[in-house]
């Protein structure tokens, strides 16, 4: 189902990689709610495998390694993921789960949630899940039963993911385990969901598990009839078999061909100029059927395609790359929110690919500390309250519903354009100064830019702009300043 639920007048969600749950309830309440984010996308919520081992403790990709659908985490246990859910929908947040259902863990011994576990047996009583549960061995033309080639369809739906045990979702009896699981957490009142890894699931199974989803229910505040958000996890590069417009029909698709291409372009290997038609335009997939963002928990690291993306090391692009993605009409945006680690980069290769979130001496996942400037500490990044990414967040959702017009460009790597009469926005990817008169589309006054500053208590923290009578302002972003943006919407008159 390609429609987010997302309450009225917010477009926007954000990815709180390994947050605790009872934290993301409290950023909710003051952060979230208040600056007009929509939703929530969670790191799985299931039991999962722990690794420890001399070379990798706790890293986080255990938490797609489950044991059982108990939902029993780092990030908190099943009353707490209850309670996020309802403080989170009770201010205007809805909340999307990022689902782990392709693969089990090939790990033994025990799940977080203390359920025990033999991935070589495949044996999952936690489930329970047995070896009859697993795509058959001879569905899987690879010599090693590990997918190989990517080339080979057959091979990257019913061979092993890096060693995991391959579920079998053409079974009915697994069909059914996580159809409990996906409409247990609606129950609770998530209002979608991440599938993870799709591009190794066969499409046919997941329309089948997705046409028996539970509506969301009434009781938590969902019109009837509301079907929860489906976006499906396919990395499609081109390039290979399998493509992500197999899965048009069930949901939305995370479009990686977005980030990867944005990251080009603000990197300056094509000029921004040719972003007047981004999208469906750049061979990118049809804008109602994206899911779009920057970077994600994989990319950044070097995980899944990733590898010269733009992410929070490169901060003044980054976030030059992430408010042109809020304020142009495409697709369903999220926004990345990262923790800190060292990389430790080693023939291009990041040695600490696989740190986790920041922890105490027992592993336990540490809460962001806030600090006066809305940053926050404890070793989490918090792009989400970088001032630049909250205001282009409020401003995708003041535009929402108009067109792009009034498109201004260089010649190279500066850009313009107004949304409607609503807002406009003006990008310097330049090594020079900026100072242009431009058609802002918006009546004549004076307006606070929401990038350099905030609109507070009717004064205006950083750049003003004065829009004459004939909609028309003199915009300037020097090649020194802190951000190579500046935008404007009906919102931010003074
Ligand atoms: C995804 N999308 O399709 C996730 O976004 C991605 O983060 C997951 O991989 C992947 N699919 C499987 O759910 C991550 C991580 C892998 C990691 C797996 C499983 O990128 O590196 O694999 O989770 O934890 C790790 C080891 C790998 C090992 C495997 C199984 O890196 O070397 O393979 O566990 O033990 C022998
Ligand atoms: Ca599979």
């Amino acid at each position: 189902q390609w429609n987010a639920n997302y309450a009225s007048g917010r477009t926007t969600m954000v990815h709180l990689f390994e947050w605790k749950w009872d934290d993301i309830a409290a950023e909710c309440e003051r952060f979230l709610g208040p600056k007009g984010y929509a939703g929530v996308q969670v790191s799985p919520p299931n039991e999962h495998i722990v690794i420890m081992q001399s070379t990798v403790q706790r890293p986080w990709w255990e938490r797609y390694q489950p044991v059982s659908y108990k939902l029993v985490t780092r990030s908190g246990d099943e009353n707490a993921f209850k309670n996020m859910v309802d403080r989170c929908n009770a201010v205007g947040v809805r909340i999307y789960v990022d689902c782990v259902f392709n693969q089990m863990t090939p790990g033994s011994g025990t799940g977080i949630g203390g359920s025990p576990v033999d991935g070589g047996s495949m044996s999952y009583p936690g489930v329970p899940y047995g070896p009859n549960d697993f795509t058959p061995r001879s569905s899987c033309p690879s010599g090693s039963g590990d997918i190989e080639n990517y080339g080979n369809a057959q091979q990257v739906r019913n061979c092993k993911l890096s060693g995991m045990p391959d579920l079998y979702q053409g079974s009915e009896y697994v069909r059914g385990k996580i159809l409990e699981f996906l409409n247990r957490l609606t129950s609770y009142g998530v209002a979608g969901f991440r599938w993870d890894a799709s591009k190794h699931m066969w499409p046919g199974d997941l329309k089948i598990i997705s046409d028996r989803l539970s509506d969301l229910p009434t009781a938590k505040g969902f019109p009837a009839g509301s079907r929860p958000y489906i976006y499906m996890e396919v990395i499609d590069q081109g390039g290979e078999p399998i493509t992500a417009n197999e899965y048009f029909y069930i949901g939305r698709v995370t479009e990686f061909k977005y980030g990867r291409k944005l990251s080009d372009a603000f990197h300056k290997k094509t000029a921004l100029k040719y972003l007047v038609n981004f999208g469906v335009g750049w061979g990118l997939m049809p804008d109602g059927n994206a899911l779009v963002f920057i970077d994600n928990h994989d990319n950044q690291r070097g995980h899944g395609g990733g590898g010269d993306l733009l992410t929070f090391r490169e901060s003044k692009l980054y976030k030059m790359a992430v408010s042109y993605m809020l304020a142009w009409p495409y697709g369903d945006a999220r926004v990345m929110s990262s923790y800190y680690w060292e990389q430790n980069m080693v023939n291009g290769q990041d040695k600490n690919d696989w740190v986790g979130p920041p922890h105490d001496s027992n592993f336990n996942i540490l809460s962001p500390t806030i600090n006066a400037d809305d940053s926050c500490g404890n070793g989490w990044i918090c792009e989400h309250r970088w001032r630049q990414i909250y205001n282009m967040a409020k401003f995708r959702n003041i535009v929402a519903g108009t067109g792009m017009n009034d498109w201004w460009d260089n010649g190279n790597n500066q850009i313009a354009f107004c949304r409607g009469g609503k807002g406009f926005i003006a990008i310097n990817n330049e090594g020079s100064n900026m100072s242009q008169t431009l058609q802002t589309c918006l009546s004549a006054g004076t307006y606070c830019d929401i990038i350099s500053g905030n609109l507070s208590n009717g004064k205006c923290t950083g750049k003003s702009v004065t829009v004459g009578s004939d909609g028309k302002a003199l915009i300037s972003i020097g090649a020194a300043e802190d951000d190579g943006v500046l935008a404007i919407h009906v919102e931010s008159k003074l």
